[in-house]
Parts: C-alpha cells; sequence; structure tokens
C-alpha cells in the first residue's frame, strides 16, 4: 500500500515558511548549505552556515555566560526549563510539522518526539529541586565527610537527524539546570527544527531574565563539530550519531582531558520465546523494526526466534509487512515515511545484497516504491530476511528498515547470539515465562545498556537512563541519574573539632 498522492516541495516550504513564522523564527537565507525535505528529496532554502569565527565566539559566549548561570540557584535555573516547557506545550504542532518535513517522520511519531521533549523538562524542572549529593560517615571523630555536586561548564551537543529535536532536549534541558551552558551543532540535514529549538529557548530566557547566551546554536557540517571537540573550553562533548562518528570523538576528547557523552550505534535485538504472546509481539515488533522507517538508534534489527514458532511468526510478520502504508508522513494513514537520504537508501540496498550473498533471503519488502511520484526521495519497504548466521552484515548497523531473522533451540544459544555483536544499545525478550524473563535481564543475560521484557527495542521513555555498552559508547542521557554527566563532584572533609586527626590512624608531628 501506498498513501496516494504526495505533498510537492513548493507545499512544503510554504508550511515550513508558515511554522516558522509562528515559532518567531527569522531565517538567515544563504546559499552555503540547504534545508531539505525527504518527503520530495529536494531542497527547501538555502541557508547560511556558521564559520569558524562563529563557532570561536558561541563558545566563548558560552563560557562567559556560565560564570554567571553557575552561581544561579538551580531551582531558579528550572524556571528557564519551566518556561520552555510552556512554549514547546504551545508550539506542538508547528514542531511536529518541522520534524516530519526535514525527518520525515510520520505525524504520530513528530509529535511523540515534541512530547518527549516536553517530558524531560518537566523531569529537569523537578531534578533542579534534587541535585543531591551524599553525607558520608567520617571515620574520624568532630569531622563531616560530604559530597558536592558543581556544574561542569559549557557543554558542546552534537545531534543526528533521526531525533533532530529530542536529543537536543534531553542533554540540554538537564545541562541548564545542573548550570551549565550549551553550545549545540545539529545534523545538517535537520536545520529548521533546530532553529526553532533555539528561538524557543531565546525566548524562554528573555522571559524569566536568564541570559541568552547560556544556549548558541551553530548550523554547518562537521567541521563544527571538530572544533568544539578539539576547544578545551568545552568541557563535556555530548555526541550522538554513528560509531565511526564516535571513534574520532572520544578519542580526540581525552587526549584533551574532557568528557565525552557518546550514544552511539545499536544493533538491537529481540529474542521471541515458545510462550511468547504473539499478538503483542507481533504489534512490538513491527513498531520497533518499520517504526521511524528503521532509523531509530533503538531500532529492533534482529529478531532470534525460537525454533518451534518461527514459521507461525514469520507467516505473521509477513503478512503484516505486506500491509504496512508506505508515504506521504503528513497522511495519519501512513505508518513509513521516507528514509532520510538515497545514501541511505544505497546503504540499505548494498547491505540486502550482502545478506543474499551470505545466504539470507528475503521473506518480505525491500523494494523501492513512489518513484515516479518524487523521483528524489528514498521510499523503500521495509525488509524481513531470515538468515541462517550471525553474519558480517548482520553484525552491522544499518540504518534501515532492515530486520534480520535468526532462530534458536535453546535460551543459552539465543542470549549467546544477542550478545555477539560489537553494539550494546536495547535489546528484548517476549515471553511468558518468568525465569526466562529474569535471566534475560541478569548480569548473564543481554549486555545492552535497556533490556526490555515483553516490548520491543525502541520508545524509551524519558525517565530512565538512555544508552549502551560497548561499541554503544558507553554514554547515559536523559533520566535517571544520567544528571552526574553533567556535573562535576567535589568529595569535603571538614573538621569541626579542635584536633588534627588524620586518616588510616597515620601519626605525624
Ligand atoms: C535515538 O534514536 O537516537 O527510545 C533516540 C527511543 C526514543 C529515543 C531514540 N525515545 O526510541
Amino acid at each position: 500500500m501506498s498513501s496516494t498522492a504526495l505533498p510537492t516541495t513548493e507545499d512544503l516550504r510554504a508550511r515550513a515558511r508558515a511554522g516558522l513564522a509562528r515559532l518567531g523564527v527569522t531565517v538567515e537565507e544563504g546559499s552555503d548549505f540547504p534545508a531539505r525535505s525527504p518527503i520530495t528529496g529536494e531542497d527547501l532554502f538555502g541557508l547560511r552556515a556558521a564559520t569558524a569565527a562563529d563557532t570561536e565566539q558561541a563558545i566563548a559566549d558560552a563560557r562567559a555566560a556560565f560564570l554567571t548561570w553557575r552561581t544561579t540557584p538551580a531551582p531558579r535555573r528550572g524556571e528557564l526549563v519551566w518556561r520552555l516547557g510552556e512554549l514547546l506545550r504551545d508550539h506542538k504542532g508547528d514542531l511536529a510539522d518541522l520534524i516530519t518535513i526535514e525527518a520525515g517522520k510520520i505525524r504520530s511519531e513528530a509529535l511523540g518526539e515534541v512530547q518527549e521533549m516536553i517530558d524531560i523538562c518537566d523531569f529537569a524542572v523537578g531534578l533542579s529541586r534534587q541535585l543531591y549529593g551524599r553525607t558520608i560517615a567520617s571515620e574520624r571523630p568532630g569531622h563531616r565527610l560530604a559530597e558536592t555536586w558543581h556544574p561542569l561548564g559549557v557543554v558542546g551537543v552534537i545531534s543526528a537527524f533521526n531525533f533532530p529535536a529530542a536529543v537536543w532536549s534531553w542533554n540540554t534541558a538537564v545541562a541548564l539546570v545542573c548550570g551549565d551552558t550549551v553550545v549545540w551543532k545539529p545534523s545538517e540535514l535537520t536545520s529548521l527544527i533546530a532553529l526553532a529549538c533555539d528561538r524557543l529557548l531565546a525566548r524562554a530566557a528573555e522571559e524569566v531574565g536568564a541570559p541568552r547566551e547560556v544556549h548558541r546554536l551553530l548550523l554547518g557540517d562537521r567541521t563544527i563539530g571538530e572544533q568544539l571537540v578539539d576547544d578545551p573550553r568545552v568541557a563535556l562533548v555530548s555526541a550522538t550519531g554513528s560509531t565511526r562518528m564516535g571513534r574520532e570523538v572520544g578519542p580526540r576528547v581525552a587526549a584533551r582531558f574532557g568528557r565525552s557523552l557518546l550514544e552511539l550505534g545499536g544493533n538491537n535485538a529481540a529474542v521471541v520465546a515458545p510462550s511468547a504472546d504473539l499478538d503483542l509481539a507481533v504489534q512490538g515488533i513491527v513498531f520497533a523494526a518499520a517504526g521511524t522507517a528503521g532509523q531509530r538508534c533503538t531500532t529492533l534489527r534482529r529478531l532470534i526466534v525460537h525454533r518451534d514458532i518461527a514459521d507461525t511468526l514469520l507467516a505473521r510478520l509477513t503478512a503484516a509487512y505486506r500491509k504496512l502504508p508506505i508515504g506521504d508522513p503528513f497522511d495519519e494513514t501512513t505508518l513509513v515515511g521516507p528514509l532520510i537520504s538515497a545514501q541511505a537508501l544505497e546503504t540499505m540496498q548494498n547491505a540486502l545484497t550482502r545478506a543474499q550473498a551470505e545466504g539470507g533471503k528475503i521473506l518480505a519488502g525491500g523494494n523501492r516504491r513512489l518513484t515516479d511520484a518524487a523521483p528524489h526521495a528514498s521510499y523503500v519497504e521495509p525488509v524481513l530476511v531470515r538468515v541462517d548466521e550471525q553474519t558480517e552484515v548482520v553484525r552491522e548497523e544499518t540504518f534501515a528498515p532492515l530486520l534480520y531473522v535468526l532462530t534458536y533451540d535453546t535460551l543459552d544459544e539465543a542470549i549467546a547470539l544477542h550478545n555477539d555483536v560489537p553494539q550494546g544499545l536495547s535489546s528484548s525478550i517476549f515471553t511468558r515465562d518468568q525465569q526466562e524473563a529474569e535471566l534475560f535481564l541478569s548480569a548473564e543475560g543481554s549486555d545492552c545498556g535497556i533490556a526490555n521484557v515483553n516490548i520491543g527495542t525502541s520508545g524509551a521513555e524519558i525517565g530512565g537512563a538512555f544508552g549502551g555498552e560497548k561499541e554503544t559508547g558507553g554514554g547515559r542521557e536523559s533520566g535517571s541519574d544520567a544528571w552526574r554527566a553533567y556535573m562535576r563532584s567535589a568529595t569535603n572533609t571538614i573538621n569541626y573539632s579542635s584536633r588534627l586527626a588524620l586518616a588510616q590512624n597515620v601519626s605525624f608531628l
């Protein structure tokens, strides 16, 4: 199925302009690089990219703002984020429009992304009164031992096209209440939504009397990201993207003893056990694998099914895949929008060719769609591929709706297959057997940062910490105690006696 007509580039341009105007954004047009929509694969406007001098200035501004922001009481900092959350609520529809136009997300997922931003703002406002340190029992009489958390400095946020606004908000809402300031380099594919977020934050700052320079936006290519990575004034670089990108960012930031928080590739799998509720499993699998056109870090990329139920489950999945409505993401009936670019489609096709050469069999999907209606866009049917072994291509992350299906006989074998990939972001098991579920969640189970039961791998709530192990980079963002990465701790020993007692019973003098 394909949704019928696609909007024209002219329609999209008009819709983007109207939304940007309501958001109060004036687009500084230029010829350095384009804003584009994957819906038609065509350019919307030319934009002006930041220069090296702009980047230098932004870092200097953010550093200067940090010196006052760090002493603003945290609950007062929370007011800025509270106001941002309100503005996000007021402009939810316009923001979702820009996400659909630039990232190609279907309407409900675009609205969901804005909801995720509102949620993290609420979380961060609460956090602004809960940046707790511990008091520790001292071994010495008349002494108090305490841990204090202080703001860290300028946070450089590098974000990807697939969550062009939410990942920014996880970092920014938390960094701001922690007393940090932010310099943001968004994906060059999603500049308009970045301009909108920056504008709303500037408005919130103006309204609550916070310095505008607590946040700086830099549009442009990777050279800007490199400048952030190498600048010692940027205390923390929080980067979301490919493992290849993280392999460069991590060591470069470490070389100057900066901190990095990496959220990189996933190769997420679900185990489907014989006792699984198959109605629930089919829904969970299809959303996790084909939702967002397979372009989430948490997208389900491998299915590890018990041999006894493989035929039944695959028949149901194949039928569901054949019915997926693909097309205009603004159409309420569409479930799968376009891939972000022609390059993404080519990468997917190359992976499919390799999988077939390595013995994989296509069970459903894989054809390109809507080539007449939008020759420059990249619409494709989500694809299910049965493989006998976890070959090289299966062990790689292909950022597209491509689900590999493997079978297993024992749970130990399933867990071994599950963990035998370089990445470690998200995972799940569908089972009604409590022992199996608990084993999967235990230390000898999934090795990922996210492990779920009877729900797919994607669509995490903001309240938990988000991130993963191994080549996923080890960082944790968003909820729980992820805020600690945005602050520095100091251990304080306070002697309130009139005697100097040395630790470990050391005598001296
Ligand atoms: C990402 O793909 O980079 O858990 C983030 C999820 C979303 C966030 C994904 N809440 O799928």
